[in-house]
């Protein structure tokens, strides 16, 4: 498999997290943005994909872009999808909320007023941190996997990195639900996942240097420990 997008960790992490978990091998395209500005440097997005946007997966034959799209498609192929109806939807529903996290973080690091807002966004993740950790503890199957007693699926990946991305963001919120920050390390500290984020295979920040907030790696969580 290979994933083409940039050297950022962005909307693809959670596909790479799988692959490291599973220790699937594939090839990891950090497209350069002085490239991506040229017509030719993003002919094969323009081909390849609706908008001429990135993450693109290709597997052999079949592309493949829309990053929750792939997400799912590398889930099912690698096993952690589930294995029956209600413990997919029930992954589905844990991912979603996890995206929505991520999501809402990512777009703020570009807001023009994001020192402005720093605080008022703090405010207003801690309340949606204290639903998490209610969500948490109603649906988990136990204290360090979200939805499969044992096993780590789609949902661990995508919840871990929507959390771990605000550990820089909002430096001890996170920490104050000590039952999310326990499944977010141990997800972490998995085989294949831990190497991985200790290794310089991985993307050093979270996005490009032109965002307010997160495009330095004194701005993104590092695992050095
Ligand atoms: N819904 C798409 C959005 C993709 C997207 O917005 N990609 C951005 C990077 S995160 C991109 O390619 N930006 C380059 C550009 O717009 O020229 C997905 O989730 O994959």
């Amino acid at each position: 498999m290979k994933i083409t997008y940039f050297d950022g960790r962005g909307r693809v992490e959670p596909t790479r997290l799988m692959l490291e978990l599973t220790r699937t091998p594939y090839e990891y395209v950090a497209t350069p943005l002085e490239a991506w500005m040229s017509e030719e440097g993003k002919a094969f997005a323009r081909e390849l994909t609706p908008f001429c946007k990135l993450p693109l997966l290709q597997d052999g034959a079949f592309s493949l872009c829309q990053s929750c799209a792939i997400h799912r498609y590398v889930a099912r192929k690698l096993g952690l999808y589930g294995n029956t109806l209600e413990e997919s939807a029930r992954i589905d529903e844990v991912f979603e909320t996890g995206q929505e996290l991520y999501l809402d973080a990512a777009k703020f690091v570009w807001d023009p007023q994001f020192h402005e807002r720093r605080a008022e966004h703090r405010e207003t993740t801690r309340e949606q941190l204290a639903s998490l950790a209610r969500y948490f503890t109603k649906v988990r199957a136990d204290p360090e996997h979200w939805v499969l007693p044992g096993r780590y699926t789609l949902a661990d990946a995508m919840m871990a990195y929507a959390l771990e991305q605000l550990l820089p963001l909002h430096p001890g919120l996170v920490e104050e639900h000590p039952e999310l920050h326990h499944a977010m390390t141990r997800f972490f500290a998995a085989d294949g996942v831990r190497e991985y984020v200790r290794s310089k295979r991985r993307c050093p920040t979270t996005t490009v240097p032109f965002a307010q907030f997160g495009g330095k790696p004194e701005e993104t969580h590092q695992w050095t420990d």
